[in-house]
């Protein structure tokens, strides 16, 4: 059955990715409604062929559509005070933003882990879209646990700037010209140069010392594998990379498995594709990935620091699977079984 979908945040890198991956996957929309600021409404969007206006995102463009699916990244103070305002029209909105992920009656979906939560959208007609590295990571993580029941991970993650947004692309892109031409560097997205650069903070510091990007992974994965004493120690770093994150997981369970048992595992895994061969330089690249929809897996091999260890490198394009693609999936799924 064909609906009217909305994206809200049309012409940002994660609301371009949403409108070509509903098209690319033929998902039903009978009228796409792309909306966005004021700033950048009235651009035109391309959706099969046809160019459609960006409306300016007002209470009043809602009313009259009869919206049924509402795709958001537009950032949380938008969707706090417009997810409601859909809901309230009859929209199942599908949430980018950090804005609910945590809310007790809000579900946080990824389909490959936690399909089944995507019923609780009745409570408020909202489901969550976890932050992109939580994504790919619980991916990973999922056929492992459930055979071996992880207790800790720690992660390092090495994040694409497109994460942070187009004005970070174009960053990147800048200090590398004015590097190569000899001119001072300008930082007006990061505090510090990105370009040829590692940079230990994403989002804002907290208390405890960590980074809020950080304890996303924290709460995010423990909330989505539905298993309160996973623990999850992040250090989430910006790289010099315009798509992919790229994380090295390090896991300890409760029960021995094998490399080669992992390895079998991730292999038969839905949205995993595992490219391990050390003896071919064979491994998840960060450029390779970029534009897939999967998540690749490789360097798996068992821990020397844990008992019951296992560590591995996981790679994913952030805009796709790590938010874009995540939110479509819900979408089927929510359309498919529920609406
Ligand atoms: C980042 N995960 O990479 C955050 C938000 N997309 O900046």
């Amino acid at each position: 059955k064909e609906v009217n979908v909305a994206v809200v945040g049309a012409t940002g890198a994660v609301g371009n990715e949403m409108v070509k991956t509903l098209e690319q996957r033929a998902f039903p929309v009978k009228n796409l409604y792309p909306f966005a600021s004021k700033r950048t409404a009235g651009q035109k969007i391309n959706f099969h062929g046809e160019a459609i206006k960006v409306e300016e995102l007002t209470e009043e463009a809602v009313k009259s559509k009869d919206i049924k699916i509402a795709l958001f990244s537009a950032g949380a103070s938008i969707s706090k005070q417009f997810a409601p305002i859909f809901a309230h029209h009859g929209a199942v909105v599908v949430d980018n933003s950090s804005a609910f992920r945590q809310e007790p009656d809000i579900p946080l979906v990824v389909p490959e882990v936690n399909p089944h939560a995507i019923a609780q959208y009745k409570n408020r007609g909202i489901i969550a879209n976890p932050n992109c590295s939580t994504i790919q990571m619980v991916v990973a993580l999922k056929p492992i646990h459930d055979v071996a029941r992880i207790k800790r991970v720690i992660v390092a993650t090495y994040q694409a700037v497109s994460g942070t947004g187009k004005k970070a692309i174009d960053e990147l892109e800048r200090q590398v010209r004015e590097l190569f031409n000899l001119q001072p560097v300008t930082c007006e997205v990061y505090p510090y140069q990105i370009a040829f650069n590692c940079l230990p903070h994403i989002d804002v510091f907290l208390e405890n010392g960590y980074t809020k990007e950080e304890m996303k992974m924290f709460f995010e994965t423990r909330k989505i594998m539905e298993d309160e004493t996973i623990t999850v120690s992040a250090t989430c770093i910006r790289v010099p990379v315009f798509y992919s994150h790229s994380e090295a997981v390090h896991m300890q369970l409760e029960k021995p498995i094998s490399p080669e048992e992992v390895k079998s595992l991730l292999a038969k895994a839905p949205g995993v594709k595992v490219v391990d061969d050390p003896s071919k330089n064979l491994y998840p690249l960060a450029i390779e990935a970029a534009g897939k929809d999967e998540v690749f897996v490789g360097r798996i091999r068992k821990d020397l620091a844990f008992e019951n260890g296992i560590a591995m490198w996981v790679v994913s394009d952030n805009i796709r699977k790590g938010a874009a693609l995540n939110a479509v999936q819900i979408a089927e799924v929510l359309l498919e079984k529920y609406l």
